[in-house]
């Protein structure tokens, strides 16, 4: 078998983004466009010649392709083993735990996550390291220096391999073994939580809708929910994985999982609602006639991890995205855990988690995990939370309002301003940067300005410093407003805009959070000048 060296150039437009490299299919499809920056990972990253290379992705338009090419590209460049999951699908967490069980060399995923996938759509590429994580900043950036410079990649001259056919097969000299892509993450889930008991609650006749939105979690959420708890057939909802997510946008949450909120606050609804992003990683979890923030969710998981057999009296600590709201920080101090704030993107989780300094941890962005795998997982917060109300036997709105009685409610909202034009968005950040200096103690309505700053985060582990990571204004009463370009659209800009405010009186823990927040929501409306400088009456998405 001999090795091919193609003659390339360099793209200049591969930067991984806040989840590795994402773009349009089109983008992709150029010729050598994709072979180039998987190159440029072997370039930079170690000898892969034995711990093998675990690689799959979310079924999306252009998976199969992109993971012939990635196959030949690895055997080209010396990898003597590939782990694949049948006809190209993996979860992202059943990608981290692959990596993590078979101590490989690392890993590829395919996804976009949560945007639409299609001809038209989007496409992307991460690499995740050996601790099953996604790459640290320092390796993500080592590899887009060397996508600058590329001119040459390896491959070999062979025919497809059939990726539907479980079992060993070959590319040149490599083996690939084509496994299940589900049962080794069902089996890790089974050791975490009680199973026995959440088989018991759906027993009784507690009822659950999951929607799958098109997407990877289908195979996996049938096998746990309907397989192996029992829960009846027609519990999991668009659960065959689509190559264009039937035309979705598969992003959980009230917008866009419609068909799951329609139910969830119709007559009749189920007890329990849960849906799953393009790859698995995300969830949204909802009772009846009830929604649960993820900045929520990760609190309670918080406060009720000792029922779980997987977490009981061995949680350490919590961490939290910035702009995630201060729910578990309040959860962590009177746990007496610890409790870190970093900057947006899993990847800033992975040394907290490698070094023991957290057990759990989550993102506003419908995103929580723990230190089971090193990335969010979506079905494990479904089955965490299905755990936590078969040990409660109360519904989910009780075990929230009880909660905020205890610790009071942070009332949450994320405003996204999608597609903005790029040069208005930056102009925007500028003009909020540059009068940062001159907010604290300025009385804005009700609030007094407590701080303002461009977030900067010490990686308490390495040391590393990550510069720029939203523009945050505190106010003396604890409440707050986020202002964050996305790194993860394909077109345009996205500005995030996250307000919270906290509030401790339970007579007041009802309100509508848009209504709780209306002043803020103004503030933050008119201090960055969101409508003369984007021409945008009203968010895109309201979460
Ligand atoms: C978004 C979310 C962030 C999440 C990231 C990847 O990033 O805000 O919290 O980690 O997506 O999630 P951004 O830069 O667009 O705000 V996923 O499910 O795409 O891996
Ligand atoms: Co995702």
């Amino acid at each position: 078998m001999s090795v091919e060296t193609i003659a390339t150039q360099p793209f200049q437009d591969q930067k991984p983004g806040t989840s590795g490299l994402r773009k349009k299919v089109k983008v992709f499809k150029q010729p050598h466009y994709l072979e180039n920056f998987v190159q440029c990972v072997f370039d930079t990253q170690r000898d892969c010649a034995e711990a093998p290379l675990v690689v799959g992705g979310d079924g999306r338009y252009y998976n199969r392709q992109a993971i012939q090419a990635i196959l030949r590209i690895a055997a080209a460049n010396g990898c003597a083993r590939a782990i694949l999951g049948q006809g190209g699908i993996f979860s992202t967490p059943a990608v981290s735990h692959l990596i993590r069980k078979h101590q490989a060399r690392g890993g590829f995923v395919l996804s976009a996550s949560h945007n639409p996938g299609g001809p038209d759509e989007d496409f992307g590429i991460k690499f995740n390291t050996p601790n099953g994580g996604p790459a640290a900043e320092k390796v993500t950036e080592a590899i887009y220096a060397a996508s600058l410079h590329i001119h040459r990649y390896h491959t070999l001259n062979t025919p497809d391999i059939d990726l539907d056919q479980l079992g060993v097969t070959f590319v040149g000299d490599m083996q690939v073994d084509i496994i299940d892509p589900v049962s080794d993450h069902a089996d890790l889930m089974e050791e975490l939580f009680d199973f026995a008991r959440i088989r018991a609650l759906f027993q009784s006749g507690f009822r659950m809708c999951f929607d799958a939105m098109h997407a990877v979690t289908g195979p996996y959420a049938r096998e746990i929910l309907e397989n192996r708890l029992g829960a009846p057939a027609g519990t999991v909802i668009n659960g065959i994985p689509l190559e264009d997510f039937g035309h979705g946008h598969p992003d959980p949450n009230l917008v866009y999982a419609k068909e799951l909120a329609d139910r969830m606050f119709g007559p009749d609804a189920p007890d329990f609602g849960a849906a799953s992003d393009g790859d698995g990683d995300r969830n949204m979890v909802l009772g009846r006639h009830f929604f649960v923030t993820p900045s929520d969710s990760l609190a309670v998981i918080l406060a009720n991890a000792d029922l779980t057999p997987g977490y009981r009296n061995r949680v350490v600590g919590v961490a939290r995205s910035m702009p995630t709201s201060q729910a578990a920080d309040r959860v962590a101090a009177q746990l007496g855990l610890n409790c870190y704030e970093t900057p947006t993107g899993w990847k800033f989780f992975g040394n907290l988690l490698d070094s023991g300094k957290i057990t759990l941890c989550g993102e506003e962005s419908f995103g929580t995990g723990s230190d089971h795998v090193r990335e969010k997982d979506g079905l494990w917060a479904v089955l965490f939370w299905l755990d936590i109300l078969a040990a409660r036997q109360q519904s989910v709105a009780d075990i929230v309002r009880e909660h905020w009685r205890t610790y009071g409610r942070n009332y949450y909202t994320r405003h996204d301003y999608e597609a903005v034009d790029s040069e208005s968005a930056n102009r925007l950040a500028d003009a909020l940067r540059a009068r940062m200096a001159a907010l604290p103690n300025q009385q804005l309505g009700a609030y007094t300005v407590d701080y303002a700053d461009d977030f900067r985060y010490l990686d308490p582990i390495d040391q590393s410093v990550s510069e720029k990571q939203g523009i945050r204004i505190g106010f003396k009463d604890g409440s707050r407003i986020v202002y964050r370009l996305s790194g993860t659209g394909t077109e345009g800009a996205t500005l995030r805009v996250y307000i919270e405010a906290y509030q401790p009186d339970p007579a007041q823990h009802d309100l509508d959070p848009q209504q709780a927040l209306a002043e803020l929501i103004d503030i933050a409306n008119s201090l960055a000048g969101i409508r003369e400088r984007t021409g945008r009456d009203a968010p895109t998405v309201i979460t």
